[in-house]
């Protein structure tokens, strides 16, 4: 087939089962829980990546679907780096928006390097080695369209 029509399937495809699409995205809310690390390398493998939150509109649609699910769940910001300074780990880029709880992130034990957010939408620092559910996110036309 020409790659026009391969172009053509990556516009009208949908997500895959047990993947959520929402805007320019697709987003799937693991049942599992794993370290960080783990749900890091579980969205590669998965087509994706660990969930980046670039804009408050796209915050506000993953915090309504966690507090939906009732769990917490890993997001893909580290300040493993930097101490203080957060960044989405799959792009490299600065975390420019966030809407930590009260006191957050506080590098409790000074052992909290990885994002979480909480039931009550609230973004959170814990330890990178908890077990906690994780949102992958992928880019249709990228992740899913080509194989
Ligand atoms: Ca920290
Ligand atoms: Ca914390």
């Amino acid at each position: 087939m020409s790659d026009f029509a391969v172009i053509g399937i990556a516009f009208t495809c949908s997500c895959p089962a047990a993947w959520i699409q929402h805007g320019d995205s697709c987003y799937h809310f693991s049942h599992d829980k794993e370290s960080w690390g783990e749900a890091f390398t579980f969205c590669k493998i998965l087509g994706g990546y660990l969930v980046e939150i670039g804009t408050e509109g796209e915050a506000k649609y993953i915090e309504n679907q966690v507090n939906m699910f009732n769990d917490k769940y890993w997001v893909g910001a580290s300040d493993v780096l930097v101490e203080g300074e957060y960044i989405w780990m799959t792009s490299m880029t600065n975390v420019s928006y966030a809407n930590w709880g009260p006191g957050q992130p506080d590098n409790s034990g000074t052992n909290e390097n990885c994002v979480e957010i909480w039931t009550s939408k609230e973004w959170n620092d814990g330890p990178c080695s908890n077990t906690v559910r994780y949102i992958c996110e992928s880019d249709m036309r990228l992740g899913f369209s080509r194989n």
